[in-house]
């Protein structure tokens, strides 16, 4: 079966490229995108890119890929921290899913140590920068 690839980014992360580049890159957001959909091309699979700065959003677009997409790779932003919403759709739709995290979440302030999504993700990517996303592709084609 081809593996399908929806790429999640949550709030703020349309942001990217335009400040805190020691923290989060100078790579925008649609640098990313058009990486990571030729990344997974090269690797022979298929990627769709999302991003939302509401919750409700990512909830229905977590449960609007099941039955579409095999994969989904995560950035749920500060979500992450919060949201049992996002963690109980995911664990609603098949898909297996690896979560990124541009930046070391676990070296940085205390309420970004823990994660709703973590113990449920195949695989996570921490403070890998930008890279991250690639290897979470990566992952994925090894599977
Ligand atoms: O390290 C990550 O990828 C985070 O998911 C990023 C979130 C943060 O709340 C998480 O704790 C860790 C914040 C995204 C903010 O993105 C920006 C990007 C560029 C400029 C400003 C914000």
């Amino acid at each position: 079966m081809t593996k399908s690839i929806l790429l999640i980014n949550g709030p703020n992360l349309n942001l990217l490229g335009t400040r805190e580049p020691e923290t989060y890159g100078s790579q925008t957001l649609q640098d990313v995108e058009v990486m990571c959909v030729k990344h997974a091309r090269e690797k022979g699979m298929e990627l769709t890119t999302f991003q939302s700065n509401h919750e409700g959003a990512i909830v229905d677009a977590v449960q609007q890929s099941k039955d579409v997409y095999s994969h989904l790779i995560m950035n749920p932003g500060a979500y992450t921290h919060t949201s049992i919403a996002i963690r109980d759709a995911i664990l609603g739709v098949d898909a297996k899913v690896y979560e990124v995290h541009i930046s070391n979440i676990h070296e940085r302030e205390e309420f970004r140590h823990h994660s709703y999504i973590s113990d449920i993700a195949k695989d996570v990517f921490v403070g890998m920068g930008i890279p991250g996303y690639i290897a979470a592709i990566d992952a994925i084609a090894a599977e």
